[in-house]
């Protein structure tokens, strides 16, 4: 169920002093699990060369932590690439009705029985960081606030796992909400604590995309649990991994701050 993580891929227990072609060989293999897009994993995998991660890394790939870095400062620079090509107009596609996946698969870290319970009398959506507005919300706010302003759309979710299916979500565009909070837009991430384990952070254009929803829905009724109730972000321009269920806390800042897949060598910035 989990996505395999990259230690596994550079074979920790392997001999410190490697050969170039090996090193190679897995740098590839994990640059191509770190993009998603064919025509950029076709441009990364034909232009990777040793000299290349040597260059782009300034240190000598001669152990598994030189590698492992290395890879990293790549996918922060692949991470720069995909934000210089985002666009805030080229919308993610979307699908009639009838095209919904029936039913809509469950995933996380964990089985679909460890899902967090949230208590909605309890709820409260806490803010931190550069937003002029830090007041909670409770979950009747949210939804008092996203009737007027209801969106909704039929997207495609796809998972680095190997799967996608499309799922219908409603509630606010995230767009909206963080200017009622008084989000500083001009700053670089907004950043996603949520109820089990699980935390993301994602750029700025993205979060101000037409389609990147706080969504309280899905099908039309409440988020069920097991697809983050009370509240998640759906965000059809990036993969599964980088759309937050059970959303606690959301902040807003300049500092980078990875994320639970992102940490573990997944790319940042995880375009779909
Ligand atoms: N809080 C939380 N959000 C999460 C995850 C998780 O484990 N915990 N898994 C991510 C991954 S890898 C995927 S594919 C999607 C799955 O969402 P779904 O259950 O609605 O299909 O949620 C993403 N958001
Ligand atoms: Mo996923």
């Amino acid at each position: 169920m989990t996505p395999e993580r990259k230690s596994s891929i550079l074979m920790p227990d392997a001999p410190v002093v490697r050969d170039g072609e090996a090193i190679l060989h897995e740098a590839r293999a994990l640059m191509t699990r770190r993009v998603s897009e064919p025509s950029r994993r076709a441009f990364l995998t034909r232009t990777l060369s040793l000299g290349g991660v040597a260059l782009l890394s300034g240190c000598s790939l001669d152990d598994n932590a030189s590698v492992e870095s290395a890879l990293t400062r790549i996918s922060r620079w692949n991470d720069r690439v995909q934000a210089a090509l985002f666009r805030k107009s080229v919308l993610a596609p979307t699908f009639p009705a009838s095209a919904i996946t029936r039913p809509f698969p469950f995933n996380a870290f964990y089985s679909m029985d460890e899902a967090p319970v949230v208590d909605e009398a309890e709820y409260r959506l806490e803010l931190s960081g550069l937003i002029a507005d830090k007041a909670p919300w409770r979950l009747d706010a949210l939804r008092d606030f996203a009737a007027p302003r209801a969106a909704e759309q039929i997207t495609r979710h796809v998972c680095v796992e190997g799967w996608s299916a499309i799922g219908r979500w409603g509630g606010v565009t995230f767009a909206d909400f963080l200017r009622r909070i008084g989000a500083d837009t001009s700053a670089k991430y907004v950043g996603f604590k949520c109820a089990d384990d699980y935390y993301t952070s994602i750029d700025m254009p993205t979060a101000l995309h037409p389609q990147t929803l706080l969504a309280l829905t899905y099908d039309g009724q409440t988020l069920p649990r097991e697809y983050g109730f009370p509240m998640k972000l759906r965000i059809p321009t990036k993969l599964g991994y980088k759309n937050p269920k059970h959303i606690q806390a959301i902040y807003v800042t300049n500092t980078y701050s990875g994320g639970y897949w992102e940490d573990q060598g997944y790319n940042w910035f995880g375009g779909s």
